[in-house]
Parts: structure tokens; sequence; C-alpha cells
């Protein structure tokens, strides 16, 4: 792959939800050697640092987790999604889920500027498509693709700078929604495929074709990939564990497809929490995950097809 100026921003949010230990993901990926690794393959790495969240005057709501705190890491990372865009290919180190509220409409008005549509994949257990008004849990991580494909029920965000239409997401590894997610998600043309998907089909049968769209568009291509996506024996720090989760090979397969394709523009390692983990091996199989999507394999050269 041509070598890229990637962009790692450290955003230490942990008020997603009511457990805390994400915040200190971005310094777990650094220790797990994300630079380096980087290097290695040939890029130019800049670490902008760990951002800090915007204060706001937004009152705290009833059944709502630290409404307030993820409206202000929201405009933070608008902002310097937008901003890092213009520099290279992002890596926004997380924190929680409830990063994305800020990342993809972020990335999303670059791509607005330079009139292309924006694109994300999803690779998650959930799919994180709840509003302020159908979560049940109050917990924000479980909101921002609800949010960034313009859904309604964000009384206090603020407005898009630009809308995801959802039938440009494609969520992959599902195997825990609620039911008003469900509903929601149901009346619009997001793409949803659950672990049976993978089961049956394979990753890469479910994944080309959304490659191909992007392709076809000329689309940017923003990929948010949280740690539950993989089963918990694989990557067991994470506070929301799901059996039944992704293989390790199904995750790379996933990442090295991304990488032949060179559409990602921009990524969210999220829900990482090393408090959870064992010995450092779910922060280094992330760090290992985003080598695959940018160049790290064996040969250089295209992996043959036999059949
Ligand atoms: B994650 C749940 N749907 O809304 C909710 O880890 C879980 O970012 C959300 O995918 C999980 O609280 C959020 C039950
Ligand atoms: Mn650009
Ligand atoms: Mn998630
Ligand atoms: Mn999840």
């Amino acid at each position: 792959m041509p070598s890229r100026h990637i962009v790692l921003v450290g955003a230490p949010l942990d008020c997603g939800k009511a457990r805390k230990g994400c915040l200190m993901g971005p310094d777990a990926y650094r220790i797990a050697g994300i630079s380096r690794a980087l290097t290695d393959l040939g890029h130019e790495v800049s670490d902008l640092g760990n951002l800090s969240p915007d204060s706001n005057d937004i009152p705290e709501r009833e059944g709502l987790v630290n409404l307030s705190e993820t409206i202000g890491w929201t405009t933070a990372l608008m902002r310097t999604a937008q901003e890092a865009m213009q520099q290279g290919l992002p890596i926004f180190l997380g924190g929680d889920h409830a990063l994305s509220l800020g990342t993809v409409p972020g990335v999303a008005a670059h791509a607005a500027q330079e009139g292309r549509p924006q694109f994300v994949l999803w690779l998650d257990a959930h799919s994180d498509f709840n509003t302020l008004e159908t979560t049940t849990s109050g917990n924000l991580h479980g909101t921002p693709l609800a949010y960034a494909t313009g859904q309604s029920g964000f009384d206090g965000f603020p407005d898009l700078p630009a809308i995801v239409p959802p039938g440009q997401t494609c969520i992959i590894g599902l195997r825990s929604v609620d039911l008003p997610e469900r509903a929601l998600m149901e009346q619009t043309d997001v793409r949803g495929y659950d672990m049976r998907a993978i089961d049956e089909s394979g990753v890469a049968a479910l994944l080309m074709p959304f490659l191909e769209d992007v392709a076809k568009a000329g689309g940017a291509l923003h990929v948010s990939l949280d740690v539950d996506f993989l089963d918990p024996t694989h990557a067991p720090a994470v506070g929301t564990t799901v059996p039944g989760g992704a293989t390790v090979r199904e995750a790379h397969l996933v990442m090295e497809l991304l990488c032949d394709s060179g559409l990602m523009t921009s990524l969210d390692l999220v829900e990482l929490n090393p408090m959870l983990d064992e010995r450092g091996r779910t922060a280094h199989l992330m760090v290992d995950l985003a080598a695959s999507a940018l160049g790290r394999r064996i040969f250089d050269r295209p992996t043959p097809r036999l059949m």
C-alpha cells in the first residue's frame, strides 16, 4: 500500500457508560506500539496527543448518563476530525464508542467539502442505533450510528455538519440489538449483518459488495472498530462482552480486504478497557488489526485465489 500520513488522535473519553477504564485506551495503544507498527510499514505517523472535551452548560437529563460531557467530547471531536482529515488518515484512539458521535460527523463534513459521499463500516456486536429517546440504559455509547445517520431524538446535540445516509453504512458482527433500535433501523436501509451471516457466508462475501459500492461512488470510508466485534475469548478487555463474536482471523480478513481496497480514509479504535485486559493482549490485537488495515502482510504481492 502506498505510504500514508497517519494522524493518531487520542480521545480518552469514558463518559459513554458507567463502567470506567476506557480513558486509558489511548495510552494502552501507544504502549502496545501503534506508532512503531505503522512506521514499520513505511507510513509517516504523527501523534496529536490526547484531546479534552469542550465545556458547555448543557444540563444533565434524567435517564441519560453524562449528557453534558458527552456533548463536550462530540463538539471537540467533530472539529478535530475535520482538521485531522486535512492532514492525512486519522486513527482515533478511544475511549468508548461515544467518540463516534464526533468523529463520524467530523469526517463526513470533510468528505462533503471535497464533494465525496461518506460511507461507514461499523464492526460491532451492537448496532449503536439508540437515540436519547429509545435508550433504556442511558449509555450514550449505544447511540452514535443513529446520530450520525441523522435520526431524530438528539435534543441538545449540535446540528450535524453532514449526515451519513443510512444506506451508506454497513454493520458487521451483530449479536445484541435492542428492540427499539431494531425497529428504528428497520425503517432505514442500513445494511446490518449478524454473526449468523458471517457463519453462513463468510465475512468476505458480506464486505466485498459494500466496498464495491464505496469504490463506485468514489466515496470516503470511515471504519469504526469496536473491541466487542471480536469474540471475548480473543479480546477480553471490553465492558460489553457478548459471546459468539468474530474470530481473530475473521477480523484480520476484514482489515486485509480493507487494505487491498485502498478505500479506508479514517479509523476509530474504540471500547478498549485496559483494566479488563490480560497482559495487554487485547491492546496488541487491536494494534495488529490496525496494521493489517494499513498494509501488514506476509508477501508483497496479491494473495492468490486458488478456487
Ligand atoms: B457499544 C445497549 N444496546 O444501548 C445499550 O459497546 C448496548 O459501543 C450498547 O457497542 C453497547 O446500552 C454500546 C444495551
Ligand atoms: Mn481529504
Ligand atoms: Mn459500539
Ligand atoms: Mn459494541
